[in-house]
């Protein structure tokens, strides 16, 4: 049976150029500062987001959560849109380890912030309130469908954080998907934030890793909370060698998983007791409704779970399929003449 697997741009296996680069990586402790892969992908990391430095983080989430921890202290506020990956599915991290305080304010369904909800979430100083700190974006935005983020809007968060004393922090997971999408260096998306962690293990298919950038004084603070967390990882030019080979070669082909994210969103969006809002496909993710109230979302992925097609049923009425390396046009053609088929049979 074909296996099209569209749960996530996680599932993506290193490509030969990387296997080749792990096998031939030269390796020391990175404790020390000494693995000479681990500092040439932080230098090319630091080099591409026009920031000062770079450190290498074992997940998106251990990068997220060691800027939230270098950026706050203990009962301080971030906030952040109430769909974010960091307040929704990073199991509370900034709380549980460093006692930061989440303030949500609602995300629009492209991903983006209202200026208005912003400020009216900063806080005065008071000595009730947590002490607002941080604003935290999101670009592309997983449960915004994988709206991309303008430079226009982060510039706007920016400058409101900036004009309250705030730091900006980007969870920029498919960064490189937003400067794909919307034609623009990635400088330009990240420019005026404080700092930004990218993953090379998702649509740039690396077996593991992300990247946190920012200015050298805050980049060290983030290597002592990266300690803390237990993420000094040894010998990880191991790793990082294929994450070297996700940036030099794994950008530009990310518009064909956009152009296959479109294709499928369009044939799904033909079959009747589905709906979607094809102008919300921007990336790679295809977020659709189950109108049917035939079977639940969960019944539905795990029917075409059992024919090869793999997808994830999100909260409500919702799925979400992702597009990736490995996926081909035809394995969209497949998936929806399967899609087809289950709705059919209902
Ligand atoms: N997202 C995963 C799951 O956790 C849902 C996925 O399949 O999309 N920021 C964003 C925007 C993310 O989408 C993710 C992963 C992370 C951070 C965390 O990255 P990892 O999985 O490397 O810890």
């Amino acid at each position: 049976m074909r296996i099209v697997d569209l749960r996530s741009d996680t599932v993506t296996l290193p490509t030969p150029a990387m296997r080749e680069a792990i096998y031939r990586a030269e390796v020391g402790d990175d404790v020390f500062g000494e693995d000479p892969t681990v500092n040439r992908l932080e230098e090319m990391a630091a080099e591409r987001m026009g920031k000062e430095a770079a450190l290498y983080v074992a997940s998106g989430t251990m990068g997220n959560l060691v800027a939230l921890l270098t950026h706050c202290g203990r009962g301080d506020e971030f906030i952040v849109g109430h769909l974010a990956h960091t307040f929704l599915y990073e199991a509370g991290g900034s709380a549980a380890l460093g006692g930061v305080h989440p303030r949500t304010v609602p995300n629009q369904p492209d991903g983006t912030l209202d200026l208005a909800d912003v400020e009216a979430a900063i806080r005065a100083e008071n000595v009730h309130f947590p002490r607002s700190r941080l604003i935290c974006l999101e670009n592309t935005h997983n449960r915004c469908g994988g709206a991309a983020l303008t430079p226009e809007h982060t510039k706007a968060v920016c400058q409101l954080a900036q004009w309250h004393g705030l730091a900006v922090h980007l969870d920029g997971a498919r960064i490189f998907n937003a400067a794909v999408a919307l034609g623009v260096d990635v400088k330009e998306l990240v420019r005026d934030v404080d700092s930004v962690q990218f993953c090379l293990s998702k649509g740039l298919s690396a077996p593991v890793g992300s990247v946190v950038c920012g200015d050298e004084e805050f980049i060290y603070q983030a290597w002592r909370n990266r300690k803390i967390v237990g993420g000094g990882m040894r010998q990880a030019g191991i790793i990082a060698a294929a994450g070297i080979v996700a940036l030099e070669q794994m950008v530009d082909r990310l518009a064909e998983d956009h152009a296959n994210a479109r294709r499928l969103a369009e044939g799904l969006a033909e079959i009747p007791g589905l709906a979607l809002d094809l102008d919300r496909v921007q990336t790679n993710i295809v977020i659709f409704e189950l109108v049917s109230e035939r079977l639940t979302p969960a019944e539905l992925a795990a029917k075409l779970g059992e024919r090869g097609v793999r997808l994830l049923a999100i909260e409500g009425r919702r799925l979400r399929a992702v597009t990736h390396y490995g996926i081909e046009a035809d394995d969209i053609e497949v998936a929806l003449a399967v899609v087809r088929e289950v709705i059919d049979q209902l």
